[in-house]
């Protein structure tokens, strides 16, 4: 199996859930890792192109299949190497739609906030005025439903750590950086220092970035992020021809 990723959260879904399989045992010592850089725009290559259309990462190839958007290849992994992070038969249903919810809402809602937060120096405030309320202000209504859901439960999904923890979790960890309040959302705060803790968390974040900046960035690597994010976030880089 080959994972075509980058250090993003998107990116990071995908080497937690590498991480936390082999902490449930399994050690996947045919999986290579293949590092996609996104700002330099390796996402556009022919190469890459035929295996993810959308040219976005991550992407797994297995054998004759390839897996695109980081959910599916959650549930993917999960369903091929059975564990807690994705229990089976009904109980699955209690997971899926909290994986299928970030996809829809956390992940989009989050991105546009994020890089109209810090990506987009170029556009006049006066522009960025409507879509940082709108953006911000679902993104502080969807920490009031995962805050809810979190009450009483130590994961998302109950007493487990699943692959609905793992697709929430890199977005809702850079919360400073994408300027998302959460400081009065309790059981989010609390549940982002609860995932971090684990051993698997720890390796999966640590994938792309050195170890004494896994959880904060030196000025050097933020002024490369914004400058990678400004260059992605450009509508000059939006095809509509491919
Ligand atoms: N819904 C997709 C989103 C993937 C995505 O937006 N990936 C970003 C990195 S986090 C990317 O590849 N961006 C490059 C680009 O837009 O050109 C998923 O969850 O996999």
């Amino acid at each position: 199996m080959e994972l075509l990723t980058s250090p993003t959260p998107n990116g990071w879904k995908v080497t937690i859930m590498v991480e936390e399989l082999r902490e449930a045992g399994y050690d996947l010592a045919d999986l290579t890792l293949t590092t996609v850089d996104i700002m330099k725009g390796d996402q556009f290559t022919e190469a890459f192109t035929a295996v993810n259309p959308n040219q976005k990462i991550p992407a797994l190839v297995d054998g004759d299949r390839n897996v695109i958007e980081s959910c599916a290849i959650l549930q993917y992994l999960a369903e091929k190497f059975p564990s807690p992070l994705l229990p089976e038969g009904e109980a699955k249903w209690d997971v899926l739609p909290w994986v299928y919810w970030q996809a829809a809402n956390v992940g989009p809602i989050f991105g546009n906030k994020l890089a109209y937060t810090r990506y987009m120096d170029d556009v006049p405030d006066e522009a960025k005025a409507h879509p940082l309320e709108r953006f911000g202000k679902e993104a502080r209504r969807l920490t009031h439903v995962l805050d809810k859901k979190l009450e009483g439960n130590d994961y998302v999904c109950g007493d487990d750590f699943t692959i609905a923890d793992i697709a929430l979790y890199p977005w809702l960890r850079g919360w400073k950086w994408s300027k998302v309040d959460i400081t009065d959302r309790p059981n989010v705060m609390a549940w982002v220092d609860r995932v971090r803790e684990r051993p698997g968390v720890g390796r999966g974040l640590a994938y792309g970035v050195p170890e004494d900046e896994i959880d904060r960035w030196s000025t050097e690597r933020r002024d490369s992020y914004r400058k990678g994010g400004a260059t992605i976030a450009s509508n000059e880089r939006l095809r509509s021809d491919l």
